[in-house]
C-alpha cells in the first residue's frame, strides 16, 4: 500500500481533480523516464500560454521535476505543443498524418535515435489546451505515457454550461456558495474566482458558459452591462470559454422601453438587433443567448399570441450575423393545471408545444430540452421531444446541480442516470436513435447540438460545498465530450486526480459513488414516483403529498387503492404515445413497462407484482430499507479509508455521510409509514411501525417541553415531536433494555434560523452536547430539518435514566423527535 504523501497544499477541495499531487513512488518513476524533460510551445495565443503553464506546473507537481521551457525544437526531445498546422509546418517529422477538427486534439509518442518526443497537437488553440489536460489526466491517473497515439474529437460542438447565478449573487438552486460572476447587482470586482472555473470548465472540454440565471433579470440586457459581461469574457476566454448570458422576452418594453416585445414588430426586432451588435462590438466572441419564456411565469410569445418560433427567430436573427446561437428552453408547460382532470398531464407539454412547430426554426436556435418530460426528477423517463424534432437543432439539458439530488448534502453522482438517457434508443423511424446521438445532430443531420450542464458550483472553497458533488461536474463535461464513456470510467478518472491512485481509496469510492443514485432513489422515490418532496417549498424535505392537489403537475396519485400516473394512450393521459411506435409499445403495457418506470407510466393497485416479483407495497417497503441500509454502509465504507486520503476531506466526507445517513432514516419512516397508512397493507417483514430501542419524546417524562405536530405528520416519527417554549426544559428518557455499551441517537430538529443548544446527562454526568446550527433549507419541523446526533459507546443499565436538556434559541424550540438506543 502506498503511503500518502504529505501534500504541499490545503486539501480544502479548491485544486478539484486538478491537483497534479505527487504520484506515488513506482508511477512517478516510470512517467518520470517517460516524459521529455524540455517543453517546445509553437505560437503565442494565450490558450496554448496556458496550456504550457499547465503542463510545467503539473509535471513538477506529479514528478517533482521540472519541464523546461525552450525556444527551439531540441534535438534530444521535448513536449511539443501547438496547433496541428503549426506542428506540421515546424516539425513535419512529429505531426501525426490526419486531420483534426475545431476542438480535437491528437497526443501522439515520437522516437528520434535516442530522442523521445511528447507531441500535443490540437485542430486550434482550445483543442491543443484539451490536448494538454488529457495529457495531465493520463499522467495522473499513472497511465503510461509512452507509446501513445490517441485522437479525440469531441462528440459535439455543443458542450456548454448554464449559471443559474442572480445578479444579486445568489444562486438559484445553487448550494456551492455565491455567485463567482455577480454580486450586488453587478459583475464581482475581483474575477479570480471566475478564471479558475474557466480553467476547471477547460480541463474536461466545456466551450461556453451562460453567466446568469434563465430566470433572467432583464438589466442584463442594458447598455452598462455590456463592459461588465465583457470582463467576464475576458477572465473565460485564455481558458477557450466563451461567455453568453440569459435573457427575458420582455426586454425590448422593460428595458428598451417600446411599447411591444411582439416578436413580429419591426421595431422589437430592430432592438434585438441594436443590443446584439453593441454585446458584440465589446465581445467579438460572445457565444449567444438562453430564453426561458412563457414558463414558470416568465413572459414569452403568447402575450401576442405568437409562436415559440415566432420568439426564438427574432432573436437568433440579430444573433446570425455574428455567429451566435439562440437556445431557446423547451420547459414550457402550464403549473396551474387542474389536479381533478385525470387526463391533465404535465408530462405531455414540451412535446405538445414544440413538436408542432419543427421545422420552423431558424438554423442558430437550439431547442434546450431537460432529459426528462417533468423536471430533474429522481427518475424520469427520456423527454419524448428529443425525437419529437427532426429539422430542428436540439441540446439535452443535465442538471448537475442537485436541487432534487439532496442539494449537495446527500452524496449522489449523477452520471449513471445521465448514462441511462443518453444511451436510451428512441427507436425513432425504428432504427437505432440514442438520446445522445440526436442531441449531437447526428440521427436527423443537424448542423448544431450537443449538452448542457445547470452547474453546481459557487465561491466555496471546494466550490460545490459537499467534496464528492465534484464528480458531477467532472462527469457532465466527460459526457458532453464523450458519451460513449461508462460511468465506471469516469468515476474512477476522476477518483484517481481527485483522491489518489490508492487501490483501496478507488474501490470504496468506486462502489459508493456508482451505488449512491439507486440508493437516493430506493429512500426518495422508486419505481418512477418521482421524488416524494416538498415540491410546492424546498424540495428537500420529504412530504409525500406535497406534490398532489395542487396545478404543478408532478403528481403521484397515490390513494388507498393504488398509486401511479395512467399516461397510456389507451386510459390515461396519452403521453406514451407521443414516443416513436417501439416505445410508446413498450411503455402502453404493465407488463413491458420496466418496473423503475412503472409508476410513472401507468397507475396500479398497491398489490400489483413487480417483474423483479414482490408486490408494489413491498418493493415501496423493502427499496426504502435497503436505501437507508446503503448510506450506513457508506459511512462504513468510507471509515475504512482513514489515513489513505487526507484527514481534511476524509472528515468532512464522513460529517456529510454521516448525516446523510441520518436523513435517510427519516425518509425511510416517514415514506414507509405514509403507505402504510395510506394502503392499510403490512410490511412482509414487520418493519414498518415497529422500531426497536425507540423512545418517543412524547412518552419522555417532560419539564417544559411540550408536545407539538409536525407537518406533514409522516416526518416525525410516533404521534409528532416536543418543544421547549420557555428558557429552557428537560426530557428524561428511561432505559429499559439490556446492560452493556450502546449508541445512543438523538433525533432532533435544527431548522435554520436561531442555533438551539442540546445537553445529554446520564446519572448526571454531561455525555454528549450540541448546538443545532446548521442551515438545512427549512425553517419548521419537518423531514428536513430533522437530524441525528449520535453517542457512541455508553454503558447503560435498565433503569439508567437519559436526560435531555434543550435550550431555545430564536426560532428554535430545541425540538426533540425520539432516541434511538441500538
Ligand atoms: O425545476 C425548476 C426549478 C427552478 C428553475 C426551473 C427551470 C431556474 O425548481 O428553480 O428555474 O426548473 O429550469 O427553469
Amino acid at each position: 500500500m502506498a503511503l500518502v504523501a504529505a501534500p504541499a497544499f490545503a486539501e480544502n477541495g479548491h485544486a478539484a481533480w486538478l491537483r497534479y499531487a505527487p504520484l506515488a513512488p513506482d508511477a512517478a518513476a516510470r512517467a518520470g523516464a517517460e516524459v521529455p524533460r524540455a517543453l517546445y510551445r509553437l505560437g503565442d495565443e494565450v490558450p496554448l500560454q496556458r496550456a504550457e503553464d499547465e503542463l510545467r506546473k503539473g509535471v513538477q507537481g506529479m514528478l517533482g521535476r521540472p519541464l523546461e521551457p525552450v525556444n527551439a525544437l531540441p534535438a534530444s526531445g521535448a513536449v511539443v505543443v501547438g496547433t496541428l498546422a503549426s506542428i506540421r509546418a515546424a516539425a513535419p517529422a512529429l505531426a501525426p498524418a490526419g486531420e483534426l477538427p475545431a476542438d480535437a486534439f491528437w497526443l501522439r509518442t515520437v522516437h528520434q535515435g535516442n530522442a523521445s518526443f511528447t507531441v500535443i497537437a490540437g485542430g486550434d488553440v482550445r483543442g491543443t489546451l484539451y490536448g494538454a489536460f488529457a495529457w495531465l489526466r493520463k499522467v495522473a491517473q499513472g497511465e503510461l505515457l509512452d507509446p501513445l497515439d490517441d485522437r479525440e474529437v469531441p462528440y459535439a460542438p455543443v458542450r456548454w454550461v448554464n449559471q443559474w447565478d442572480n445578479l444579486n449573487g445568489t444562486i438559484e438552486r445553487g448550494y456551492g456558495g455565491a455567485s463567482l460572476f455577480w454580486a450586488n447587482g453587478k459583475v464581482r470586482d475581483d474575477l479570480t474566482r471566475a478564471g479558475e472555473y474557466g480553467r476547471l470548465l477547460a480541463s474536461v472540454g466545456i466551450n461556453a458558459v451562460s453567466i446568469n440565471n434563465v430566470n433572467a433579470n432583464p438589466l442584463v440586457l442594458s447598455p452598462e452591462f455590456v463592459p461588465q459581461i465583457a470582463k467576464v469574457a475576458d477572465v473565460m476566454r485564455p481558458w477557450g470559454v466563451r461567455v453568453a448570458i440569459a435573457i427575458d422576452f420582455g426586454s425590448p418594453q422593460s428595458v428598451g422601453k417600446l411599447a411591444t416585445y411582439d416578436p413580429l414588430d419591426p421595431g422589437v426586432a430592430a432592438w434585438w438587433k441594436a443590443r446584439t451588435d453593441a454585446l458584440y462590438a465589446a465581445i467579438p466572441d460572445f457565444a449567444g443567448f438562453v430564453l426561458k419564456a412563457d414558463s414558470e411565469g416568465r413572459v414569452g410569445p403568447s402575450t401576442y399570441h405568437r409562436t415559440h418560433a415566432d420568439a426564438a427567430n427574432v432573436v437568433a436573427r440579430a444573433l446570425k450575423p455574428h455567429g451566435g446561437i439562440l437556445f431557446y428552453r423547451g420547459f414550457v408547460y402550464d403549473h396551474h393545471m387542474d389536479w381533478r382532470n385525470l387526463k391533465n398531464d404535465r408530462a405531455r407539454a414540451a412535446y405538445d408545444n414544440f413538436h408542432p412547430l419543427d421545422g420552423q426554426f431558424d438554423d442558430n436556435v437550439i431547442i434546450q430540452i431537460k432529459h426528462g418530460p417533468i423536471d430533474f426528477q429522481v427518475r424520469e423517463p427520456a423527454s419524448p421531444l428529443f425525437a419529437g424534432l427532426e429539422k430542428t437543432n436540439e441540446a439535452i439539458e443535465l442538471q448537475i446541480t442537485q436541487e432534487y439530488f439532496g442539494q449537495a448534502r446527500h452524496a449522489v453522482f449523477i452520471a449513471p442516470m445521465w448514462k441511462e438517457v443518453l444511451d436510451f434508443d428512441m427507436r425513432a423511424h425504428d432504427q437505432p436513435s440514442p438520446v445522445k446521438a440526436i442531441v449531437a445532430g447526428r440521427v436527423f443531420h443537424r448542423p448544431l447540438g450537443g449538452f448542457v450542464g445547470v452547474a453546481n458550483v459557487g465561491d466555496d472553497d471546494n466550490w460545490t460545498n459537499n467534496h464528492l458533488s465534484q464528480a458531477n461536474l467532472y462527469a457532465f463535461g466527460r459526457l458532453a465530450w464523450n458519451p460513449d464513456l461508462s460511468a465506471a470510467d469516469i468515476a474512477s478518472e476522476w477518483t484517481r486526480q481527485t483522491f489518489g491512485t490508492d487501490p483501496p481509496v478507488g474501490r470504496t469510492l468506486g462502489e459508493l459513488l456508482l451505488t449512491s443514485w439507486r440508493t437516493y432513489e430506493n429512500y426518495t422515490g422508486p419505481l418512477g414516483l418521482q421524488n416524494l418532496t416538498d415540491i410546492t417549498g424546498n424540495h428537500y424535505s420529504v412530504a409525500v403529498e406535497a406534490s398532489e392537489e395542487n396545478g404543478w403537475g408532478q403528481w403521484h396519485r397515490a390513494d388507498a387503492n393504488g398509486v401511479g400516473m395512467d399516461r397510456s394512450v389507451a386510459t390515461g393521459t396519452g403521453f406514451v404515445g407521443q414516443y416513436p411506435p417501439a416505445v410508446a409499445k413498450m411503455y402502453e403495457s404493465i407488463d413491458t413497462t420496466p418496473d423503475d418506470l412503472l409508476l410513472f407510466m401507468h397507475h396500479v393497485p398497491y398489490t400489483q407484482r413487480l417483474k423483479s416479483g414482490p408486490t408494489v407495497i413491498q418493493y415501496i417497503y423493502d427499496s426504502h430499507y435497503a436505501g437507508a441500509e446503503a448510506v450506513a454502509n457508506y459511512v462504513a465504507m468510507w471509515k475504512g479509508l482513514r489515513g489513505l486520503v487526507d484527514d481534511e476531506r476524509y472528515q468532512a466526507v464522513l460529517k456529510q455521510l454521516e448525516y446523510q445517513a441520518g436523513q435517510a432514516i427519516v425518509w425511510r419512516d416517514a415514506v414507509t409509514r405514509w403507505f402504510h397508512k395510506e394502503s392499510g397493507i403490512s410490511d412482509e417483514q414487520g418493519r414498518v411501525g415497529r422500531y426497536p430501542g425507540r423512545i418517543e419524546a412524547e412518552s419522555a417524562a417532560l419539564q417544559g417541553y411540550q408536545l407539538t405536530t409536525v407537518q406533514p405528520w409522516e416526518a416525525a416519527s410516533g404521534s409528532g415531536a416536543i418543544e421547549c417554549r420557555t428558557t429552557s426544559c428537560t426530557a428524561t428518557f428511561t432505559y429499559s433494555g439490556t446492560a452493556g455499551t450502546h449508541d445512543i441517537a438523538v433525533e432532533y430538529f435544527d431548522v435554520n434560523t436561531g442555533a438551539a443548544h442540546y445537553r445529554v446527562r446520564i446519572g448526571g454526568r454531561v455525555v454528549a452536547e450540541w448546538t443545532a446550527d446548521d442551515h438545512i433549507p427549512s425553517r419548521k419541523l419537518d423531514g428536513g430539518s430533522s437530524s441525528r446526533y449520535v453517542i457512541a459507546g455508553i454503558a447503560l443499565k435498565p433503569g439508567d435514566e437519559i436526560e435531555i436538556e434543550g435550550t431555545p434559541n430564536g426560532q428554535e424550540t430545541a425540538a426533540l423527535d425520539y432516541v434511538e438506543i441500538r
